[in-house]
Parts: structure tokens; C-alpha cells; sequence
């Protein structure tokens, strides 16, 4: 609904009239009013006249208030915001561990110590860019952990495509690519004991409103973009931020409910991997082949050159051509 109201002022660039906005919502104009009201708590600049209606002029680009009216799932209910911290990852992983419930999503404006995979770093500048991490508590076994990175990055995509209209990409295992360059990347950890996953956290850092040259230093300028870069104006990390949480809501629902085909279907039509030479380096092997498929654990299968096929579980992947 914020959205739709953001939009119609952005679309016309001017005063709304409150029955206007009512009769295209279909709600009464008391309640656009609350609606107003909760957007300038959230630090829209909004102009009201009696006469002409509404006027927005300045638009806040993140506000975790206005991120809270958008959840209507379980995913989010609960959003922890710090504006500095270590890694969303880490304060996760120590929330679950204290009872956090599901669906718990940890926010931070900027990360000191944000991670990777393999203890690599991930760069996080201030005020910019998305740092997020999802606790959840499924029931799956610590080998079908791959399924939450997959769901995430399905999710991520998604909802990159709705919130910005960009097409990106998904890049096995974790990455969210847009013209071949980094855009997201997603880091999944967890907690087991025999009977399966006690809980997992999945973090997600999407580039929205970085400037690669200024923001990042000179060994990933070359690798990463961003949704600006992309699009060219800055983006509101709420609404992105928001839909990705509505797509995970419905994924996750989908892989609970319908097991994982669907959610393999729009991953592969999602992907970037499949079909293309790429090569492969997992711990100290190196594989070339043509990716093929990714089988039901989300292990890549790749057609090496003497024809044979080759399970990866995970590793870092890079295009040939
Ligand atoms: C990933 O690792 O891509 C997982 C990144 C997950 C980050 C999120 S942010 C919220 C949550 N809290 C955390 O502490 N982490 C998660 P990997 O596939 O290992 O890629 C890491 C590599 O990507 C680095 O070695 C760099 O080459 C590159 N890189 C680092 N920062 C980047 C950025 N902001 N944009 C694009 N590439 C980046």
C-alpha cells in the first residue's frame, strides 16, 4: 500500500487529491491520512493543502519503521536494527542461540567485520548498501542446508526485479549478479545436532546504493556493481528490503509445503550457470566443464571434458564465456 502511495506521488510529480488517492486504493481518506501520517514518521516530507491534497517532496531512502508496516508474514515480524555492528551474521547466530524465534531478521546500517565465505570479508560502506540476516528454525536435515541458500537467492532476485525492475541474476552457489558483476552475495550458517538443523542464519548483502569506485577498494571495483550503478539514481533500501523478506516468506513456504521443485524451477530460470563453461575452484581443485544442472541437494554438476559429470558441493565459479 506504501508503496502504491509512493508511487501515485511519484507518478504525477505533483498534489494528489485525497479522494483521488482513495478511490485508487479503495480505502477512505481518514485512512490515507493514518497512512501519511505513518510515512512522515518514517521521514517522508509530505505537503498537505485542504484544497489540493497531498505533495510528497522528500523521500527518506532507509527507515526500519516504515520497513516494519511493510511485513505481513512471519519473516520480519520480529527486526532487530543496529546501526553498527560487527556482522548481522554473528549477532544472529547469537540471538538464535538466546531463543530469537523465527523468522528474526537482524538489520545493520554498517558492518565492521561483515563475512563472507571461507573468512573472506565482505565490504560493507555505511548508510549505502543492505546488511541483513534471517533467522530460521526448518525442519531439514544439516545436508539440505544448500536448499536455504538457493530459496535465498530466488528470493534476493525476486525481489531485486520487483522493487527496481533490474534483472538479476542468480550465480551458483550464492551469488546475485547483474552483467556479470557482484551485486549480492549471501552467506548461510547454522547450528545442528542429530536430529537436524536447530536453526540457520542466512546473510544477505545486496549493493543498493554504493558507488563502486568511491565505496570499494581497488581489488573488487573491478568485480562489483551496484543498484544505483545499475539504475543510475539512489533506491530505497526499505522497499527492497521488503520485498525480498515477502519472497522469502513465500519461498520458504513453497519448499515446506511443495518440496523443492518448484523452487529449483525458478532458481535454474533465474540462473546464470546453467548451460555456460565455467570453471571451478573447490579447495585446492580446479574444474573446467560446462555446467549442466544442479542436482536435488543443489550440488553443481558439471560435464567435464572427457564427458564424465562431477558433483561440486560448494566453491567459487567463473565464467568462460
Ligand atoms: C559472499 O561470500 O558473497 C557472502 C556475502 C554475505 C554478506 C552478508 S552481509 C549480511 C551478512 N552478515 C555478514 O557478515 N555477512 C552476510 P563470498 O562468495 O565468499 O564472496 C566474498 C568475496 O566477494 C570477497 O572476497 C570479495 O572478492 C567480494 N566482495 C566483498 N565485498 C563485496 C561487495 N560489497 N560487493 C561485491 N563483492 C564483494
Amino acid at each position: 500500500m506504501f508503496n502504491e502511495i509512493i508511487n501515485m506521488f511519484k507518478k504525477k510529480g505533483d498534489f494528489v487529491s485525497g479522494e483521488e488517492m482513495s478511490k485508487k486504493l479503495g480505502i477512505t481518506r481518514a485512512a490515507i491520512w493514518k497512512k501519511i501520517k505513518i510515512l512522515r514518521g518514517a521521514g517522508y516530507k509530505i505537503q498537505a493543502s485542504t484544497a489540493k491534497g497531498y505533495k510528497l517532496i522528500k523521500t527518506p531512502e532507509f527507515s526500519v519503521e516504515e520497513l516494519r508496516t511493510l511485513i505481513r508474514g512471519d519473516i520480519g515480524r520480529e527486526i532487530i536494527f543496529f546501526e553498527s555492528i560487527g556482522s548481522t551474521n554473528t549477532a544472529a547466530l547469537e540471538l538464535a542461540e538466546k531463543g530469537a524465534p523465527h523468522g528474526t531478521v537482524v538489520i545493520a546500517d554498517r558492518q565492521t567485520k561483515g563475512k563472507g565465505r571461507l573468512g573472506r570479508t565482505w565490504v560493507s560502506p555505511p548508510k549505502k548498501n543492505i546488511y541483513m540476516s534471517v533467522i530460521l528454525r526448518p525442519e531439514l536435515e544439516p545436508k539440505d542446508a544448500t536448499l536455504l541458500t538457493i530459496m535465498t537467492a530466488v528470493s534476493c532476485a525476486k525481489g531485486v526485479m520487483k522493487s527496481t525492475g533490474l534483472k538479476a541474476e542468480i550465480k551458483w552457489p550464492n551469488d546475485l549478479m547483474i552483467s556479470n558483476k557482484k551485486l549480492g552475495g549471501i552467506l548461510t550458517e547454522m547450528k545442528s545436532d542429530p536430529d537436524g538443523i536447530v536453526f540457520a542464519v542466512i546473510g544477505i548483502g545486496i549493493n543498493v546504493n554504493s558507488k563502486t569506485k568511491k565505496d570499494f577498494p581497488p581489488d573488487i571495483r573491478g568485480i562489483a556493481t551496484s543498484i544505483k550503478e545499475e539504475l543510475g539514481k539512489i533506491q530505497s533500501r526499505t522497499f527492497i528490503i521488503a520485498e525480498i523478506l515477502k519472497e522469502l516468506e513465500h519461498w520458504y513456504k513453497v519448499l515446506l509445503n511443495e518440496g523443492r521443485k518448484p523452487l529449483f524451477d525458478e532458481w535454474k530460470r533465474l540462473s546464470s550457470t546453467l548451460g555456460r563453461k565455467v570453471r571451478v575452484t573447490a579447495g585446492d581443485n580446479v574444474f573446467t566443464g560446462v555446467a549442466e544442472d544442479i542436482d536435488k541437494g543443489g550440488m553443481l554438476i558439471l560435464r567435464l571434458p572427457s564427458g564424465m559429470l562431477k558433483k561440486i558441493s560448494s566453491g567459487d565459479l567463473t565464467m568462460m564465456r
